[in-house]
């Protein structure tokens, strides 16, 4: 550019600094509540708060209130808000080489492949962005393998999903849900899923004595989390690996919530020393700093797909790879799994002393840092979200699930000391709350 142009532009960019600089002083929570259901679909019911900042454990709001952030972002800032390695991995790499789609190739999607199949266990990977961009792919890989390599007949395979699941919100992966919230009224379905109860190993043996031979996979979450962080009972998912490798049926393990550290393993299955033949990532796959998914599996399934049959504009870019490397750097090098199970075991020990001093909740379940509280009330009362605008108040920020359920689910990155000061919000907050 000229000099004149160049002036211009600067001139352009400072008259938009000042503008937006100008009347900040009326720029308060509800200006942006306003605008956000003035302008943008609501398809959400967020709390009533604006965050503007976050670092860490903490978040602000825009009248510069602290938070603790106890939920991540659902599991996706599990290395913490804005950390210093991964804001540093995505702006140099974002002033080198940001997209070139896959009709090249670039320096940087080889590097994070050879990374990630390494560090998970697997041949290759087919990176896409998206968490359910991830499920439909495992569902596409699965139902070719069945095709091409169990010879189940054209258009005959089936997937055995678990009921309260959750994997996404495309309309296939609504198909499959049993949420009337996440599939009324978004019909036709897609066909060819079967479900069946969760954590029930004799269901899926039932289902797989009976109809094995179109049986392409078996999809589950190691813990289901939407559904209100219900872990499976001792020796699932082992029994899941064991059944699916006696029926030839393919294990996806959907970790897109549990992975990454979250739960104190590397990915959940690892509590059972399972691995799954096809394996889901996303969310904190990047630091909760850009879209990225991923699927996981060996060469005898991967293979089955070939150039022009699937994939992304965005999916391996080099961003988020540059951005997925640094957030896969930072849970080894921070310990974050370790961490996690450390300070979900005090975690869950700190909240049960709370229930000898109220009635109001009577359950904490989870593993690692990915917990909830059962609220001690029907599922349609409001009690749960008014506990949670309560803790929003005493300076933590938590959501229910469903009903009566409130996940609790920090980033990794958390203190001993900042866990247990969180704990005494939870704690004040409970024995003040009056329903
Ligand atoms: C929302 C829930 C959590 C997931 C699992 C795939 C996906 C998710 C196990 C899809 C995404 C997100 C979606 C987000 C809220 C959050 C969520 F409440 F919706 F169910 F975490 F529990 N598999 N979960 O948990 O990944 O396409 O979103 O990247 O839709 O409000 P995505």
């Amino acid at each position: 550019m000229g000099e004149a142009e160049d002036y211009n532009y600067f001139a352009k960019f400072v008259k938009i600094k000042n503008d937006m600089s100008q009347n900040t002083e009326t720029r308060n929570s509800q200006y942006y509540i306003d605008l956000e259901h003035e302008h943008g679909a609501h398809n959400y019911h967020p709390l009533p708060v604006v965050l503007e900042r976050g670092e860490g454990v903490h978040v602000w709001d825009v009248e510069g209130k602290q938070y603790y952030d106890f939920l991540s972002a659902y599991s996706a800032v599990n290395q913490g808000h804005s950390h210093l390695k991964i804001v540093q991995a995505l702006t140099d790499q974002a002033q080198k080489l940001a997209l070139t789609s896959r009709a090249f190739h670039n320096s940087t999607l080889g590097v994070y492949e050879k990374k990630i199949t390494e560090l998970f266990g697997f041949d290759k990977v087919l990176p896409m962005n998206s968490g359910a961009e991830a499920v439909e792919t495992a569902v596409k890989l699965a139902r070719k393998w069945a095709y091409e390599k169990k010879g189940v007949a054209d258009n005959h395979a089936k997937i055995v999903v678990c009921e309260n699941n959750f994997h996404g919100r495309t309309t296939t992966i609504v198909s499959f849900s049993n949420d009337p919230e996440a599939h009324h009224n978004y019909g036709p379905f897609t066909p060819g899923f079967i479900k069946i109860p969760y954590s029930d190993i004799d269901a899926l043996k039932k289902v797989f004595e009976t109809e094995a031979e179109n049986i392409a996979a078996f999809l589950v979450e190691p813990i289901q989390g939407e559904a209100g962080v219900f872990v499976p009972h001792d020796g699932y998912l082992k029994q899941v690996s064991e059944l699916c490798k006696q029926y030839n049926v393919l294990f996806i393990a959907d970790e897109v919530q549990t992975g990454i550290a979250r739960t104190g393993r590397l990915i959940a299955c690892h509590h059972e020393d399972v691995q799954p033949d096809i394996l889901i990532l996303g969310k904190a796959l990047s630091g909760g700093m850009y879209p990225v998914s991923a699927v996981l599996a060996n060469n005898e399934i991967m293979n089955v797909i070939h150039p022009g049959q699937h994939g992304s504009t965005f999916g391996g870019n080099p961003l988020a790879c540059a951005v997925a490397i640094a957030s896969l750097d930072v849970v080894e090098e921070e310990q974050l799994s370790e961490r996690a199970e450390r300070l979900g075991k005090l975690f869950r020990e700190e909240i049960k002393k709370i229930f000898e001093k109220t009635d109001l909740i009577h359950l904490v379940r989870g593993k690692g840092l990915l917990n909830a509280i059962i609220i001690n009330d029907s599922q349609d009362s409001p009690t749960a979200w008014n506990l949670c605008l309560d803790l929003m108040k005493n300076g933590l920020l938590a959501k229910p699930t469903h009903g009566n359920i409130i996940r609790l689910a920090p980033p990794l990155v958390i203190s001993e000391e900042q866990l247990l000061d969180c704990v005494r919000i939870i704690e004040k907050t409970v024995l003040e709350f009056q329903k």
